[in-house]
């Protein structure tokens, strides 16, 4: 795993429903996030943050809410993003609402395309966030990344990267999913995206959900988590815009990440949708970084390999 690793601050919520996502960025710094990856051995960088529009908070527009702003705030992450793989950094995306996800995996992308190397998407999220402008009932672009990187949406949005679809929905593993809207639903189901949902966890339990999300990778896979905070189970984690129940526990969500890190193949990471208005004394983003220091290998005793068959 790359050593070296880039903070990159993106204080927007311009793609949710809710405001208080752009604070997300300076509540995981003050939850230690820096430290925490440097108690590791692992060389950190904090950028700061990037800057955008602000947000005018308006209604949505043929479908979009503020698709020009978006669209802005993801072309500037694609860069940054960019420039911090073309110097062999790991970049590590401290959202920010979700819609980020697509100027980070489109640059991602374009990084394997010209690197020869394999990518594997890991989608931690309560959402599928696999809308498009007919099917979304809010408009709210953060519900839309994964079909945007797809190449379901409008070409300044889908085009970020030069290269439409970004990615191919074969990449994607989906993982704690428990809502899709009716429309998205089949638009899941066309693209093929692979997706185990809550229902997939209950049943299989999570050691076997992330063997099977985590097949397939080599030597020469790229792997990016795009960890939305929501993923969580509201319990743990009151501090994001759209809590949905029954998401994954504590100790599912270590083990998620534990195996994870087990991999080595963690290329590049976002941590979205943490809202800090909407926290209880910084403890979201205390627990989002608890997680994180898993990702990066924290595990209880030393471990030669992992103890799995
Ligand atoms: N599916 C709903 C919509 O599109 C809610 C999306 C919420 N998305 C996030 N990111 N919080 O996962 O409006
Ligand atoms: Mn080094
Ligand atoms: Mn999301
Ligand atoms: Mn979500």
């Amino acid at each position: 795993m790359q050593h070296h690793i880039s903070l990159i601050g993106v204080p927007t919520d311009i793609g949710a429903g809710a405001r208080g996502a752009s604070m997300g960025p300076e509540a995981l710094r003050v939850a230690g996030i820096r430290s925490v990856l440097e108690s590791h051995g692992l060389d950190v960088l904090d950028r700061g943050n990037l800057s955008g529009p602000p947000n005018p908070w308006l209604a949505p527009a043929e479908g979009y809410r503020h698709l020009a702003e978006v669209v802005e705030w993801n072309q500037t992450l694609h860069e940054a993003v960019r420039a911090e793989l073309a110097q062999a950094r790991m970049p590590i995306v401290l959202g920010g609402d979700h819609c980020l996800g697509l100027g980070s995996i489109s640059a991602v992308a374009r990084h394997c395309r010209e690197t020869g190397k394999k990518l594997r998407v890991l989608w931690l999220d309560a959402h599928a966030d696999f809308n498009t402008a007919a099917l979304t009932p809010s408009g709210n672009i953060h519900g839309m990344p994964v079909a945007l990187l797809c190449g379901h949406g409008p070409a300044p949005l889908t085009g970020i990267g030069g290269t439409t679809p970004a990615i191919d929905a074969g990449v994607v593993r989906q993982i704690g999913i428990r809502s899709v809207d009716a429309g998205e639903k089949r638009l899941v189901h066309e693209a093929g995206l692979e997706v185990f949902d809550m229902r997939y966890i209950d049943e299989m339990g999570m050691r076997h959900t992330m063997e099977q999300a985590l097949m397939g990778m080599d030597h020469n896979t790229h792997l990016h988590v795009s960890f939305d905070v929501d993923f969580l189970d509201p319990e743990i984690a009151p501090g994001v815009g759209t809590t949905v129940p029954g998401g994954p526990t504590y100790r599912e969500a270590q083990l998620c990440m534990e195996m994870i890190a087990d991999t080595g193949r963690l290329a590049s990471l976002d941590v979205m949708e943490l809202n800090p208005a909407l926290d209880v004394r910084n403890r979201t983003a205390e627990l989002a970084v608890d997680l994180i220091e898993s990702l990066f290998g924290k595990s209880t005793l030393m471990r030669k390999t992992a103890p799995r068959a």
